[in-house]
């Protein structure tokens, strides 16, 4: 008999599931919320010229208080979960002088950010940097906008366990908020002595979707807002698999920018859909008496497979502090000016496709599997419309790298993005201008287990 993955999942999982060690490992884990840090720590720039950012970034085991009393270790950058916040201007020049001092090879790619394809971090353009070994990335970064970077070797595995940070890139037009902060999204599968577990086939084929919610690298943090204030959360979605529908019950929330940076005038909402890579900019006053305290939370989003039918899940406080209530900053009518890209030169279709079950699953994009795959090829400068079709019963969240693009369909959208869902079942189309990087760029699901088990490809863009 061959059961669902769904029927699978709730027959076998209901409260806990049995580890490969014989470790329990719990449905959810819920702790109470915990004072103390929450913001993501700067990092030191180590250059004296204004429009240069120079850091020392290193990857390094290291172990992570995810909990009051419950540490794990974790595989980061600097120590630190999430790592530091790289800060920056828009057209300065950021050189990250990196060590890899983990046990096996990495890289560093810098999501969303239109970076030259060598310092990209893919294997197509750098060969992985072993244990021991440096390199130096070094860019100009050209948009304002909430990027992270990461891995893309073995990236189920290495971001799973912890490597991830940020890079805020801050134009000359940001809004005037009380506070502005960075807020890194991510979900931990652990077991009950709080060790990271492994990975099974069934999550290899959903996804793999933790027990722990962690918002900057910590379980049910406290974020203290002063009542009446404006607030600025960028968030950024670092989970492997989790998709975060956003909400603080009795709050609108007013989205002022997506992954390229701000929008051209800011939206009110009732909930953010955050897909994994994707980043939101949130806007929200904080009402109601000193010390009063709200539940950010995650609502259910089934895309697919039986993800839905998970509880809504909590995943920071946010807690008004003591201080007076002041003034509430008015959110600007306008925020960005960005053009409609014209119409398109060239078409493509790009069909997402699984097969093998949850037994052995594998991915392909226009029959493909990765590595197996033959690049695309295009010319720099084009405009593009890509049609991404899914073929499957589950949601993939696509990424483009060194570009950024535009929603054509099922609705046009004048903003930024490098990452967008593709529902089951649904197409999506968005614009892209090839400008300004030819080499080999990579494009894939950002569900990073379905990436390392064959759902990416390449795009080939040379100068005409
Ligand atoms: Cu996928």
């Amino acid at each position: 008999m061959r059961l669902s993955v769904s029927v699978a999942l709730s027959a076998a999982c209901v409260a806990a599931c049995m580890g490969d060690m014989g470790m329990m490992i719990p449905d959810v884990i819920e702790v109470p919320p915990s004072p103390g840090r929450f913001d993501t720590a700067a990092a030191v720039d180590l250059d004296p010229a204004p429009t240069v950012v120079e850091v020392a970034l290193e990857a390094r085991v290291a172990s992570v208080e995810l909990a009051p009393g419950h540490v794990t270790s974790m595989w980061t950058y600097d120590g630190a979960l999430p790592g530091p916040r790289i800060e920056a201007n828009v057209g300065d020049t950021v050189r990250v002088r990196f060590t890899n001092s983990l046990p096996e090879a990495t890289t560093i790619h810098w999501h969303g950010v239109r970076v030259p394809a060598a310092m990209d971090g893919v294997a197509a353009t750098q060969a992985p940097i072993a244990p021991g070994a440096t390199f130096t990335y070094e860019f100009v970064v050209p948009d304002a906008g909430t990027f992270w970077f990461h891995p893309h070797v073995r990236s189920d595995v290495q971001v799973e366990r912890g490597l991830y940070g940020t890079l805020v890139v801050r134009g000359p037009d940001e809004p005037a908020t009380t506070t502005d902060r960075v807020v890194v999204l991510d979900d931990l599968l652990i077991a009950d002595d709080w060790s990271i577990a492994d990975t099974d086939t069934m999550q290899a084929m959903v996804g793999r979707q933790g027990n722990l919610i962690l918002a900057n690298g910590r379980a049910h943090p406290i974020a203290l807002v002063t009542p009446g204030g404006l607030h600025r959360y960028r968030f950024v979605n670092a989970a492997n698999a989790r998709y975060f529908r956003l909400a603080l019950p009795g709050h609108r929330l007013t989205v002022i920018g997506t992954d390229g940076g701000l929008v051209p005038a800011p939206r009110e909402v009732d909930e953010v859909l955050l897909v994994p890579g994707q980043r939101a900019d949130v806007l929200v006053v904080a009402t109601g008496a000193a010390g009063e305290a709200l539940e950010w939370q995650s609502l259910p989003y089934d895309r697919g497979h039986g993800t839905g039918d998970k509880p809504t899940a909590t995943v920071f406080q946010q807690r008004n502090d003591d201080a007076a209530p002041v003034a509430t900053p008015a959110v600007p009518a306008t925020l960005a000016t960005i053009a409609a890209l014209p119409a398109a030169t060239v078409q493509r279709e790009l069909r997402l496709a699984e097969s093998g079950g949850h037994h052995a699953p594998t991915f392909s994009i226009n029959g493909e599997t990765f590595p197996a795959i033959t690049p695309l090829t295009a010319r720099l400068g084009d405009l593009e419309d890509w049609s991404i079709v899914n073929t499957t019963g589950m949601d993939h969240p696509f990424h483009l790298h060194g570009f950024r693009f535009q929603l054509i369909a099922p609705a046009a959208d004048v903003a930024w993005r490098d990452t967008i869902n593709i529902p089951a079942g649904q197409t999506v189309v968005f614009r892209t201008r090839l400008e300004d990087h030819p080499g080999r760029w990579m494009f894939h699901c950002h569900i990073l287990e379905h990436a390392e088990r064959g759902m990416m490809g390449e795009l080939e863009v040379a100068a005409p």
